[in-house]
């Protein structure tokens, strides 16, 4: 751990409007209101890089609540509760209509997540704010370093610069500030952070930008694992699905054995991975094989995919000509309003977690995160980490990251 000596303050005004003759504040009153609501309470927000998607987001939520969790077990970041931010525009979400920032709730279990951490949604934040503006003191812009191995070691390391690109988008609503910001290359742990944050210790509205970044201290230990199980659906979700599981797949139990699940990634990952995924030909076989070889006596096939509807189609008509029983998670017209892109994989990753046999892509974060659900429900880990393999060529086994209790 080092700290480059030399450390630039880039103090940059975001919003010079908002910066009058009164401070931050639009009159008076709104100025003692801020006196008022400034209790000992202090907020860290986070956001990601835009084009990530929603499961590794899942891991980056957990980077910061373990963080959090750990400091005020050593009576340190006491004051701090953990803003999530809202699921905005995301890049895969391509049929979605609302637009606007998406709650935690919507998808989560909120009093799960704050069993483990002292988490918050923004708009209780909102809630809380008398001001019309909600002014965030400092964010911290992490980057890369252009070379992680300098030296010939990777070491964790921070370094404040001077400047950076970043265009601060506060999850699409336009009354939010900030006061500053500062750019920090960075590489390492995430238990690093609150290091940075005492350039500015009375801060107590303070976000970091690129919250991918940081890394997990321990992945995989009893905490990650304290931390994952917490990270429960919200129970409408789960209900949903555990009502197609018993409808359509014919199990009422959390572990079922009829049927197999597929998680068959494909746009982005069949257009670049070819080396890493199969085609659909490929795919028809492989599914037979595990069929024949792992589940003789079962003839029921859930396919959780993005795939396009003509690549569905076909690989739905060949599984058939086998003999198989090909489900697809299909919404009905209510559910097609009303759910969102994110709502539906939610649901089919859920299918996925209580299959007898689950068979996922390579390095999807959407596959990772149903391997971990599995482990939790404690299905044998066998039945886990599999994954559908290129037509040719090599095909690693998926790293196996078992439960810690
Ligand atoms: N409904 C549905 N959506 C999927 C499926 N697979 C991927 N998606 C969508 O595409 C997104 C994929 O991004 P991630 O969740 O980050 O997972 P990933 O496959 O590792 O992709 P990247 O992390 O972006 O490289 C998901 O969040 C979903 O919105 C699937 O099986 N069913
Ligand atoms: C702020 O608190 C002071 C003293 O506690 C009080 O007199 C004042 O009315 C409050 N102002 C507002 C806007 O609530
Ligand atoms: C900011 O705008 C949103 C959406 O319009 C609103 O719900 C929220 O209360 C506003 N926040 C503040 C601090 O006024």
């Amino acid at each position: 751990m080092k700290l480059i000596s030399t450390i630039f303050f880039n103090l940059i005004l975001i919003n010079a409007a908002i910066n009058t003759e009164n401070g931050y504040c639009v009159s008076k009153d709104s100025c003692e209101a801020t006196k008022n609501t400034s209790s000992d309470k202090k907020w860290l927000f986070y956001d990601v890089n835009p084009p990530e998607g929603f499961n590794l987001r899942r891991d980056v939520y957990m980077r910061f609540a373990i963080l959090l969790s750990n400091e005020q077990k050593q009576g340190k970041l006491k004051e701090f509760g953990l803003v999530l931010p809202p699921w905005y525009k995301l890049y895969h979400w391509k049929t979605t209509k609302k637009r606007e920032p998406i709650p935690w709730g919507i998808f989560f279990d909120i009093e799960s997540l704050k069993s483990f951490a002292p988490v918050v949604e923004l708009y209780e934040i909102f809630e809380k704010s008398l001001q019309k503006q909600l002014i965030i003191d400092t964010i911290y812009v992490l980057q890369n370093y252009d070379n992680p191995f300098e030296n010939g070691l990777f070491e964790d390391k921070w370094e404040v610069q001077e400047e950076c690109p970043y265009v601060p988008q506060y999850w699409g609503y336009g009354n939010i500030t900030a006061n500053e910001i500062i750019c920090v290359k960075f590489q390492g742990k995430i238990s690093m952070l609150p290091e940075l944050f005492q350039l500015h210790r009375n801060d107590k509205f303070i976000m970091v930008a690129h919250g991918e970044i940081p890394l997990h201290d321990n992945y995989g230990d009893r905490k990650y694992w304290k931390c994952r199980k917490s990270m429960k659906f919200n129970k409408k979700l789960t209900e949903i699905a555990f009502n197609y599981i018993k409808e359509k797949l014919n199990c009422d139990t959390e572990l079922c054995k009829n049927y197999l699940g597929v998680h068959w990634r494909r746009q982005d990952f069949a257009k670049y991975r070819s080396k890493d995924v199969p085609t659909t030909s490929g795919t028809v076989k492989q599914i037979q094989n595990i069929m024949q070889n792992k589940l003789p006596h079962v003839q029921t096939v859930f396919i959780a995919t993005d795939a396009s509807a003509k690549e569905r189609e076909i690989l739905q008509n060949n599984l058939e000509t086998l003999g198989y029983n090909v489900h697809y998670y299909v919404p009905n017209i209510a559910e097609v309003t009303e759910f969102d892109d994110g709502t539906i994989a939610i649901l089919e990753q859920i299918i996925c977690s209580h299959a007898a046999f689950f068979v996922g892509t390579h390095e999807s974060t959407f596959t990772f995160r149903i391997q971990e659900e599995r482990e939790l429900l404690g299905f044998p880990s066998d039945t886990t980490f599999n994954r559908l393999c290129p037509d040719k060529g090599n095909c690693e086994k998926p790293s196996r990251w078992t439960v810690v209790n």
